[in-house]
C-alpha cells in the first residue's frame, strides 16, 4: 500500500471509530422513559413528563432554573419505570455568568415519590431511592475542588447532609467540570444486575469516563425517574437537553422471575464495600508504618538491583572499547 493510501485509510477507520462511539446505544430506547425533540407541541405540556416550579420549555432544551436567585425547578417521568436492567443518559448543560461561583447544581432521581418539591437540589430529602447530585456549590468545609459528583441510595429515613455536600451518606463520587462548556456534556446511569454505574461524558471527546461504580445496589421496579434542580443566592442555568432511557438486556437465571422486585427495599448488598474517591485518597495517605518500611525497603532493593546491573554493563562496555582500541 502507498503512503497516502495508508493515511486515508487510518483517517476513514478514525471516523468510523469516532461515529460508532458516539452511537453506541446501550440498549432500546423506551420513548415512554425519555425525553426527546420536539418536547411539547404546544408550549405548555410534554407528553409522559410532568413538572413544576421555575421550570421553562424551549425549543431547544428544558430549563429546570434561570441563572436567578432562589429558583427551583423539576421534571419529572410520569410512568413508573419497570424496567430491570437499564441505562439513563442525559444531555444537560449548567452555564451561567458566575466564573468560578455557582449555586446549587442539579439531581437526577429514581425514587419511590415524584413531584415533591424540597431542599435536595429542589426536591424532597428523605427520599425513596436513588439520587444523584451534580452539585456545584461547597456548602461543607472539606477540602474538595469543585463541581463534585455524589450518588446516594435512601430509604426514606437518612436526610442528605449539606454540611459535607451529600458525602457522609454517599455511596460513590468524583469530581467532574461540566459547568460553562461550549460543547455537549453527558451524564449516564447505568443500572444492570444490581450494579451501579455512574459515567460522563464532560471533556468534549465524546468518550465516557467512569465516575463511579457500586455492586450490590437494591432498587425496587416501578420507581419514578426525574431530575431537579435549585439556586440559592448564587445561580445558574440548569437545562436539560435530552434523556433517554435504554433498556439492556442480560442473562438472567431462568428461576429468577424477578416477582419480588417490586417490594425491595433500597440499600446496598455491601454496605462496607461503598466508598468514596476520597476516602480512598485518606487510606492511600494513612498508609501502615510497616507498609511504608515495605515500600521504602523494596525501593532501596530495587535501586540496588539497578545500580548492580548498571555497574556491570558499564564495566562490560568499558572493556569491549578497550579491545577495540588495541
Ligand atoms: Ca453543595
Amino acid at each position: 500500500m502507498t503512503g497516502k493510501r495508508v493515511a486515508a485509510a487510518v483517517v476513514c477507520a478514525y471516523f468510523f471509530l469516532v461515529i460508532a462511539a458516539q452511537d453506541d446505544e446501550p440498549g432500546y430506547l423506551k420513548r415512554e422513559h425519555s425525553l426527546l425533540k420536539p418536547y411539547s407541541g404546544n408550549g405548555m405540556s410534554i407528553p409522559m413528563w410532568d413538572f413544576r416550579d421555575n421550570v421553562m420549555i424551549t425549543n431547544n432544551f428544558i430549563r429546570l432554573t434561570q441563572d436567578h436567585q432562589g429558583k427551583r425547578g423539576s421534571l419529572w417521568n410520569r410512568v413508573p419505570c419497570f424496567v430491570r436492567d437499564w441505562e439513563f443518559r442525559v444531555h444537560f448543560k449548567v452555564h451561567g455568568g458566575g466564573r468560578s461561583l455557582a449555586a446549587d447544581g442539579f439531581a437526577l432521581w429514581y425514587t419511590k415519590s415524584r413531584m415533591e418539591p424540597g431542599p435536595v437540589f429542589g426536591s424532597r430529602d428523605e427520599f425513596t431511592g436513588f439520587g444523584l447530585f451534580l452539585d456545584t456549590y461547597k456548602n461543607g468545609p472539606q477540602a474538595v475542588s469543585f463541581p463534585f459528583i455524589t450518588g446516594m441510595i435512601n430509604n426514606g429515613s437518612v436526610a442528605y447532609d449539606h454540611q459535607t455536600d451529600g458525602r457522609k451518606n454517599s455511596i460513590g463520587n468524583c469530581l467532574a467540570t461540566f459547568r460553562n462548556k461550549d460543547y455537549d456534556t453527558y451524564i449516564s446511569v447505568r443500572y444492570v444486575k444490581q450494579e451501579l454505574t455512574v459515567s460522563v461524558d464532560v471533556d468534549g471527546k465524546s468518550e465516557w469516563k467512569e465516575c463511579f461504580k457500586v455492586e450490590g445496589v437494591l432498587l425496587p421496579t416501578g420507581y419514578f425517574l426525574g431530575v431537579s434542580a435549585a439556586t440559592g443566592d448564587l445561580a445558574d442555568n440548569h437545562d436539560i437537553l435530552s434523556m433517554k432511557l435504554y433498556e439492556v438486556e442480560v442473562e438472567r437465571d431462568p428461576n429468577d422471575d424477578g416477582l419480588e422486585l417490586s417490594s425491595v427495599i433500597p440499600q446496598l448488598k455491601y454496605p462496607d464495600r461503598s466508598k468514596t474517591s476520597s476516602d480512598d485518597a485518606h487510606r492511600n495517605t494513612s498508609m501502615s508504618g510497616f507498609k511504608l518500611f515495605l515500600l521504602a525497603f523494596c525501593g532501596l532493593l530495587g535501586l540496588g538491583v539497578c545500580l548492580v546491573v548498571g555497574f556491570m554493563i558499564f564495566q562490560k562496555h568499558q572493556e569491549r572499547s578497550r579491545k577495540r582500541f588495541y
